[in-house]
């Protein structure tokens, strides 16, 4: 049975047609970069994470698998919407595995904006498949990452392990 979680923060909410339900496991923040939030726009809410010379890492998910899932995980879709000002062809949504700071699997999503697809938000989204078993204590990485520093806004982060 394909299992959806949807994380926002330290929370997980998954909505049905006609329920809302609101869990915490309690674990440790797996969330990280708040530094980056920023009201200057927003496609939810009012805050989004900007990327720019100052912060080249983005808000991100870092957790280990124990804390993810019981079951093995197959695979991680990861989906996001990017608003930019000026078009970008450097920056990455990361995608990675380690094991004590060694990273043993490192992909990403390039964030490439159009000039036509500035001053708008564009969703990106990739399946990554997870080819072995990983130990619990591995853990999984998922970060915007802009290494020559353009300056971009992302939102509505969303990780769907199955
Ligand atoms: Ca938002």
């Amino acid at each position: 049975m394909r299992k959806i979680f949807y994380l926002f923060f330290l929370t997980f909410i998954a909505c049905s047609q006609d329920k809302v339900e609101i869990y915490n496991n309690f674990e440790p923040d797996p969330w990280m970069n708040r530094h980056t939030l920023t009201d200057e726009v927003a496609r939810s809410g009012v805050h989004s994470s900007r990327l720019n010379a100052n912060n080249i890492y983005g808000f991100g998910y870092n957790n280990f698998f124990r804390n993810i899932s019981e079951k093995e995980i197959k695979q991680t879709t990861v989906d996001f919407w990017v608003y930019a000002k000026k078009p970008t062809e450097h920056t990455l949504m990361v995608f990675n595995i380690s094991f004590e700071d060694k990273h043993v699997l490192w992909e990403g999503i390039n964030i490439r904006i159009k000039p036509e697809d500035t001053q708008k938000w564009i969703k990106f989204s990739k399946t990554f498949n997870i080819d072995k078993y990983y130990d619990p204590d591995y853990k999984l990485s998922v970060y915007g990452w802009s290494p020559k520093g353009e300056e971009l806004f992302i939102d509505d982060l969303r990780l769907i392990f199955n």
